[in-house]
């Protein structure tokens, strides 16, 4: 594979590991756990893995100790330093012994299913060192929850001796390790399930999960594409720039982004929900502020939509809530119908009356995604819909009742963007480089400490990588009972954006100001190589989250 300079420069880059990591690991139990909520569901559900204690690393004498086979899946979406996980997985466990083998599970859990498998070897390993993208063995999005699937997945773990899995995903997919888990052990299979948690969408975390991988990087190359538009609307003046960021459900990114780039507006959709706005009053408030501009001569700025906002409008999620109960159950009847307008009134005629109301004075295509497959998890596929053209649409019309009542005189010209591909597999920054490194290594070294149905849990990140700590978490204390295609199902509770929160708090304090006048930053590009203050910056909203501690 021919390399950039940049690439081969960062292939020699070594991640930093925290000093308990260092040598061999003594594990140190904590008190029993217990889950966020639902605890008598919980247990009951998992009786082999519920209640289990906290684990913490503390450095110790160097031993040799068996050679292990592990597996590893890549599951759900891209997030920068992936491959670093594997990297650091590949790492720990020939540390522990250099007969240790690791095997990479084909396009996501569906490879696991279907026995497509590669050994990762030490020159396989070597070409993704600090590389962004999930490519090195592929990633998707079969859920895996059949005991049909954990029995043909045992197969191909026992043909290939493998006595741990690990699974680097997001909420749903380590919920689904839980399962795998338990499943592994109320069976005695003999084989331990490890989950690392990754998502750019930052909404998997907790008071011993900081943060998922990818939410730094991502959030810096968004920061770094949002600061040049905000230069360009500087410099011509003639532009309102609509853009609307990925994230799924909660606002993180948007929160973030905004936090680094001090735009004139961003929606957060937790603060619509707590408010119980409906979509006009959104576009007023926007509105407003675009008039208040214009009053001065600036007619220009910058919104950030988060890309779930649709569904924390509370009456579109009580209309989405219904929408998925009606097409779980009917799901072969709603496809049946070929014709896009004939579902469109299938789904009129089946809603209640508030419901069928608003979904009616929706326009077509937004109306249509909505009822579009959701993804294996259940979701709607947020990022399909166009929120930031269905603002900027609705904004120009009140602009323009506005115009008429005398109380706008500005011109209104419209530019739209939605990023998240872009950053999902960026080259990782120092952070992830190395907290992903570091994710890796430990979950070799839960796996060498016997544990199962555990997520790999580095902390202290904000303090030098050196100083992090290391061990892991039961997954079963993150997990509360969810309403999932019209059933109550265990699932890990989603971290939303706290309104009470520092991050939110410091965002709110200024957003009055950044609205009227122009505050823009301008993050620039991530730095690989430099000073500490210029290329080791966390997040602020984990220096932020962590002042609330
Ligand atoms: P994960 O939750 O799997 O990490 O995915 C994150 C994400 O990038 C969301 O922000 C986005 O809504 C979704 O994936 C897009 O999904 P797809 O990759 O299937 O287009």
């Amino acid at each position: 594979m021919k390399k950039s300079a940049l690439q081969q420069a960062r292939a020699t880059y070594q991640p930093k590991l925290p000093y308990a990591l260092t040598g061999a690991v003594k594990m140190v139990e904590g008190k029993p756990t217990q889950s966020v909520a639902n605890q008598e569901e919980i247990k009951a559900l998992f009786p082999c893995t519920y209640g289990l204690p906290e684990i913490t690393f503390e450095k110790t004498n160097p031993t040799v100790g068996k050679a292990i086979n592990v597996g590893v899946i890549l599951s759900g979406g891209q997030a920068p330093g992936g491959h670093n996980v594997i990297c650091g997985l590949f790492d720990g466990i020939k540390k522990i012994n250099k007969d240790s083998r690791l095997y990479g599970f084909l396009m996501g859990p569906g490879g696991f299913v279907d026995h497509q498998y590669v050994e990762l070897t030490s020159e396989i390993i070597d070409e993704y060192r600090n590389t962004g993208g999930f490519d090195i063995i592929g990633s998707g999005r079969t859920k895996l929850e059949t005991k049909e699937q954990f029995d043909k997945g045992l197969e191909i773990l026992k043909q290939l001796e493998i006595s741990a899995l690990v699974i680097i995903g997001g909420d749903d997919s380590n919920t689904n390790a839980a399962i795998l888990a338990e499943y592994y052990k109320a069976n005695n299979a003999g084989v331990q399930v490890i989950g690392c948690p990754k998502t750019i969408d930052g909404d998997l975390k907790n008071s011993l999960i900081e943060t998922s991988f990818g939410f730094d990087t991502a959030t810096k190359v968004y920061s770094e594409v949002i600061g040049n538009i905000q230069r360009d609307c500087n410099s011509a003046k003639k532009y309102w720039h609509f853009i609307k960021l990925m994230g799924r459900s909660a606002s993180h990114i948007a929160l973030e982004c905004a936090l680094q780039v001090q735009p004139n507006v961003c929606i957060i959709s937790e603060e619509v929900e707590a408010k119980d706005m409906t979509l006009q009053d959104i576009v007023n408030n926007i509105a407003d502020i675009v008039a208040a501009r214009a009053a001065k001569g600036h007619n220009f700025g910058t919104v950030l939509i988060p890309e779930g906002l649709i569904e924390f409008i509370p009456a579109m999620k009580r209309l989405i809530a219904e929408l998925n109960d009606l097409l779980a159950h009917n799901s072969a009847e709603f496809s049946a119908i070929a014709d896009a307008d004939a579902q469109r009134q299938y789904v009129i005629d089946h809603l209640s009356k508030e419901n069928a109301d608003i979904y009616a004075a929706l326009p077509k295509g937004v109306a249509r995604q909505l009822s579009l497959d959701r993804d294996p998890h259940g979701n709607v596929q947020v990022s399909l819909i166009e929120t930031e053209k269905l603002l900027g649409e609705m904004v120009g019309k009140r602009l323009a009742e506005m115009k008429s009542e005398g109380k706008y005189t500005g011109k209104f010209g419209t530019q739209y963007h939605f990023f998240g591909y872009e950053g999902r597999c960026a080259d990782p920054s120092n952070f992830d480089a190395d907290y992903c490194y570091a994710l890796g290594y430990n979950a070799a070294m839960l796996i060498n400490s016997g544990v199962t149905g555990y997520m790999s849990s580095v902390r202290n990140l904000v303090a030098p990588s050196v100083q992090w700590l290391a061990g892991g978490i039961p997954i079963t204390m993150m997990m509360n009972m969810e309403r999932r295609h019209g059933e109550m199902k265990p699932v890990i509770q989603k971290a939303l954006v706290d309104l009470n929160g520092t991050p939110f708090q410091r965002f709110a304090a200024k957003r009055a100001q950044w609205a009227q006048e122009t505050c823009y930053m301008y993050p620039g590009p991530i730095q690989y190589f430099g000073p500490a203050e210029v290329c080791d910056q966390c997040t602020a909203t984990l220096r932020y989250e962590q002042l609330d501690k």
